[in-house]
């Protein structure tokens, strides 16, 4: 404000008009950083990080406990070559991230012969009051006279056109055919979906690859693998889940109902790593949901805030590749963090969803990826998020390809983060 060049000058008059003119811009100032009390970009509570450093001794919810992180830039090759064409971008960079993913985070997928099987095994009819038709699908499997089933269920409403699909990898169950129709369940609200537009698959991904570290041999890994390849990059259970995703979006794209231009993949925690790997091995998917994904999903390795490298390898030992637990407690020397994974989406759209006490999967960590991705959109000519503070709670930001959004409460996926996702989808779709 030009305040010192007004003082030089001012009559008792005009000092008393300055002086409210002051008072006015400070009300306003404040009224704008604290309108209706709310801020206007959101940190982490007090006692929430106190609740979460009780829960989680020894890990790091401070911010200023962050180490200093210098990340990849992913528009420099590894021979220190800048991406400055799409083109370059699409021939040699995305696939020389995808194999780095591969290769240290999630696993290199066995290059079996195999073939699959879709077989209805349930119908309903004029679901939900719209003329929807709900169908469980098994799906089998089969390489070398050995085979492996999962079933999904799949809701198609009635339309004259086709309509988008969103495939959610559900990490807790299979919901049943009956009671996807009869029962509404927040964590797959199918109804809300089908009356939005949007037809709707989901599959368990335990009945895929069991999610225990023991249970190997009756998943679908032990029926693909090659027990010659290389022990430290093969693939693991997130990987087969992901896997799993594209089978199901096979026979969504089989369905004339189903527009294939517009497939969402979507999935919470476990499941939303597994989205956003399922989105950068298949680029069919137009569009990634991964809800408060955290470590090894959404957020930034390097910080190891929350949950860490070392934690998550030692507890869930079967769902990265090998190598991948070689990082543990040196987040610095991977080649890649997983802003280079949100990259790998474009020129596709993803949305991203934290929650405000899920500190453990470090929202910031997470919005902070999906703004450091931005670049590899922008060499598309796209809309991106560019903010790097993070929106207020409850306040999706939606800009062009990319949508985030922090709700109040704990780790879960709930009918108010599939509202905010389904606005954005639409945003994508419509
Ligand atoms: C947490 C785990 C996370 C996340 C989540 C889940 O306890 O540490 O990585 O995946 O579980 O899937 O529910």
């Amino acid at each position: 404000m030009a305040s010192g060049v007004l003082t030089g000058s001012l009559t008792q008059q005009s000092a008393m008009n300055h002086l409210r003119l002051t008072f006015a811009l400070v009300l306003a100032a404040s009224s704008v950083a604290t309108a209706h009390g709310a801020p206007q970009t959101w940190i982490a509570k007090q006692s929430v990080i106190k609740a979460n450093q009780k829960k989680r001794p020894g890990f790091n919810f401070d911010e200023s406990k962050v180490p200093s992180y210098k990340l990849p830039d992913p528009l420099v090759s590894a021979t220190g070559k800048a991406v400055t064409t799409v083109q370059d971008w699409k021939d040699s960079q995305r696939p020389a991230i995808l194999k780095l993913f591969r290769e240290h985070v999630y696993g290199v997928r066995p290059d079996a012969h195999y073939t699959v099987v879709h077989k209805e095994v349930g119908r309903r009819e004029n679901a939900f009051g719209v003329g929807a038709t709900a169908r469980q699908i098994r799906t089998t499997v089969k390489s070398n006279d050995k085979s492996h089933s999962f079933d999904f269920v799949i809701v198609i409403p009635n339309s004259d056109a086709p309509v988008p699909v969103i495939v959610h990898i559900n990490n807790r169950y299979l919901i049943p055919i009956d009671k996807t129709v009869d029962e509404f369940d927040p964590f797959w609200p199918v109804e809300k979906m089908v009356r939005r537009g949007y037809a709707t698959a989901a599959f368990h991904t335990s009945d895929v690859d069991p999610d225990e570290p023991g249970r190997y041999a009756d998943g679908i890994r032990a029926l693909l693998d090659d027990p010659g390849t290389d022990q430290g990059t093969r693939w693991r259970c997130l990987s087969s889940w992901a896997w799993a995703a594209s089978r199901v979006l096979d026979f969504a794209l089989e369905q004339p109902e189903i527009d294939s231009s517009r497939t969402a993949v979507a999935g919470n925690s476990r499941a939303g790593k597994t989205a956003l790997w399922a989105g950068a091995e298949d680029e069919r998917f137009a569009l990634t949901y991964s809800n408060e994904s955290g470590c090894g999903g959404a957020s930034l390795s390097r910080r190891a805030y929350g949950e860490n490298v070392a934690r998550i390898t030692a507890v869930f030992p079967h769902w990265f590749c090998e190598r991948f637990t070689s990082y543990s407690g040196r987040e610095e020397a991977l080649p890649v963090d997983q802003h280079q994974l949100i990259s790998l989406l474009a020129p596709r759209a993803v949305y991203v969803g934290s929650a405000d006490e899920d500190l453990w999967a470090d929202p910031k960590g997470e919005y902070t990826s999906l703004v450091k991705a931005g670049p590899v959109f922008d060499l598309f000519g796209l809309k991106r998020i560019k903010q790097p503070e993070m929106p207020p709670l409850n306040t999706p930001r939606q800009v062009g390809s990319t949508g985030y959004h922090i709700r109040t409460g704990r780790h879960n996926l709930t009918e108010q983060d599939w509202g905010y996702f389904l606005d954005f989808a639409d945003s994508i779709f419509k």
